[in-house]
């Protein structure tokens, strides 16, 4: 009888703990499907592998990649290197369309569900290059 209350703290300690657990694991499942911010730096026509902001994107499988175009010229986020017979087969922000990141502000996002390295570069600026890793 003198031990009941100790037995009822650690239940509660036990169970204090078990939600302690999951809500760390929601945390850590909501944090792998938030989306990667990336750029397109200002002046990135005459840069190589700076182009790009950050080089190389570091990224989990599941998450979505997001390029934002900070610079005031016309550039493309394309897939693959320049010239290869594959290139823009995985994604392409393009020439036209809604993805097209023709002026500043505009964005263009992929969703990575496949581990790998990604090269990717600048259909109109082919100097401009970058990789996404995918872990
Ligand atoms: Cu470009």
């Amino acid at each position: 009888m003198v031990n009941k209350p100790i037995y009822l703290a650690a239940s509660l300690l036990a169970i204090l703990s078990l939600v302690a657990i999951g809500a760390s694991a929601n945390i850590s499942v909501f944090a792998q499907s938030d989306n990667v911010q990336a750029t397109i730096v200002p002046g990135a026509s005459t840069l190589t592998d700076t182009a790009y902001s950050p080089n190389p994107i570091e990224a989990t499988v599941g998450q979505t990649v997001v390029w934002t175009n900070d610079d005031s010229a016309f550039h493309t986020v394309t897939s693959g290197s320049a010239g290869a017979p594959d290139a823009g087969k995985t994604f392409d922000s393009g020439l036209a369309g809604p993805t097209a990141l023709t002026s500043k502000g505009k964005t263009f996002e992929h969703k990575f569900d496949t581990a790998g390295e990604y090269p990717y570069f600048c259909t109109l600026h082919p100097a401009m290059v970058g990789t996404v890793i995918v872990k």
